[in-house]
């Protein structure tokens, strides 16, 4: 390999293909602000952010990246860096602002503005339908742990489908439905901040069906295009070679990854979980057919990593089960290198996930749909921001990338996760992951190191 060099670092190079995609990602509730223009209602995320407590600083979205303004100059910005794709989500309280009823063409009409100053620009569109801002009106009516949410989710794509179809080809319909679930539902750290497991496991469900419904509407409405749905995912290790730890690890396992992958890629939720749940006393709501929408085929699995995880299955005090008396599954945090979200960062890991995903899941074509770093900036007086850390953690996950497709795992795609600095949800604007700094005050963008390193990157990998 031979040496990238870039102000005050030294990088491994990897190669790819031709054929492989490198693009930036973002997020509706994260960047475009403007959240009571052109007739948008309230999603739970404006709803939660105004609870006391419950996002760092007391931040939300209102403004944000002032994306909704600024479409233009931004599309401007990410064809500066030469990627290929542009990973954006829809907002549904833009599109349809209860939840259902008819389409709100002025609010639809920003992403067909947006689509259509990509192609100009020579990027393609890459559309996520769901990430996580779900109309006040649908969580009023019960949220993802209503059953009809599925379906509700499924017209609301094909309002999209039906306007953008002709010109984008590729639709993710969620990004990341554990957190959706789990952390909006059961934890109560996201919108809508509700703590009950049981609506959680719900939520799970809906949301797998309603992804299953929406892919089967959009084939059925004809074109060619490549659907498929995006997951965060890590690794579970046990922390020490004991039963009791690798129970955990095979817990967490199970409730992280596989409840998601087995019933979108094998028709069934995992049996061990089944039972873990079961000697609970709870249950997936699933009905006659369910899995088989659910299972219903896709083309591309959208992988976003950011960090691995070991698990005890023992708590501090030497315990083995909770106060509810429930198994205990303990995060233990492996090495000591650290992003500013307290992450670790274990590269090996995601190249140990990526093989795992092919050999598990076989035949599945995988896209990197998010990798990146928060990290502690400092902004020069221009705007600046040398961040040998967010560069090194780019350039090791890349590499990690490159060592998974040299054991064989099919990767078509890389996404670095964010184009912009953000709203980072219950961490308010307080954790920078863009690759471009964003000042909140002046709203001017800067493209970081990172940025550069990564656009120089591509660019010597497109020359090979
Ligand atoms: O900012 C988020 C994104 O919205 C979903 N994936 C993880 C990112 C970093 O936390």
């Amino acid at each position: 390999m031979n040496p990238v060099a870039v102000p005050g670092l030294v990088l491994p190079e990897v190669t790819f293909p031709p054929s492989f995609k490198w693009g930036v990602a973002t997020s509706s509730y994260q960047i475009e602000g403007a959240v009571a223009e052109d007739g948008r209602a309230p999603s739970i995320w404006d709803t939660f952010s105004r609870v006391p407590g419950a996002v760092v600083g007391g931040d939300h979205g209102d403004v944000a990246c002032d994306h909704y303004h600024r479409m233009p100059q931004d599309v401007a910005l990410i064809k500066s860096l030469g990627v290929d794709t542009y990973r954006f989500s829809v907002a549904w309280p833009r599109v349809q602002p209860h939840g259902q009823g008819p389409v709100n063409p002025a609010g639809l009409a920003f992403y067909d503005r947006l689509t259509d100053e990509l192609l100009a620009a020579g990027v393609d569109p890459w559309v996520t339908l769901y990430h996580w801002d779900l109309p006040q009106g649908l969580e009023d009516a019960g949220g993802w742990p209503n059953r009809d949410t599925a379906y509700r989710f499924a017209d609301y794509a094909m309002l999209v489908f039906n306007k953008l179809s002709d010109r984008v080809t590729t639709w993710t319909t969620l990004n990341e439905p554990w957190c959706s679930a789990w952390l909006g539902y059961a934890t109560g750290v996201h919108a809508p901040g509700r703590k009950d497991p049981d609506a959680a496991l719900a939520a799970v469900h809906h949301l797998l069906l309603g992804h299953g419904l929406a892919t089967q509407r959009m084939r059925e409405a004809g074109g060619e295009h490549t659907f498929g749905i995006t997951l965060n995912m890590g690794t579970a290790d046990p922390a020490t070679d004991t039963e009791t730890d690798r129970g955990a690890a095979r817990r967490a396992d199970g409730m992280g990854l596989r409840i998601y992958l087995d019933p979108l890629c094998k028709g069934a939720y995992p049996q061990d979980i089944v039972d873990d749940l079961a000697a609970q006393g709870s249950a997936f709501p699933v009905r006659d057919g369910d899995l088989e929408i659910i299972s219903t085929p896709f083309e591309v699995l959208g992988v976003n990593f950011y960090f691995g995880q070991d698990f005890s299955g023992t708590d501090e005090h030497g315990n083995t089960v909770d106060t509810a008396g429930h198994p205990v599954v303990r995060e233990v945090k492996p090495g000591t290198a650290r992003t500013a979200m307290d992450w670790p960062i274990t590269p090996e890991r995601f190249t140990q996930l990526l093989v795992r995903l092919h050999r598990d899941y076989p035949g599945l074509p995988l896209v990197i749909t998010e990798n990146g770093a928060a990290f502690d900036d400092t902004a020069d007086e221009t705007g600046f921001v040398a961040d040998d850390d967010r560069t090194s953690y780019l350039a090791e996950h890349i590499a990690a990338v490159a060592a998974a497709r040299e054991q064989g795992a099919d990767i078509r795609g890389y996404f670095a996760w964010s184009l912009l600095d953000n709203f980072e949800w219950a961490e308010g604007y307080a954790k920078r992951f863009g690759i471009v700094h964003v000042d909140y005050a002046t709203q001017v963008r800067t493209p970081k190191q990172s940025a550069l390193w990564f656009r120089d990157t591509i660019t010597r990998n497109r020359s090979r």
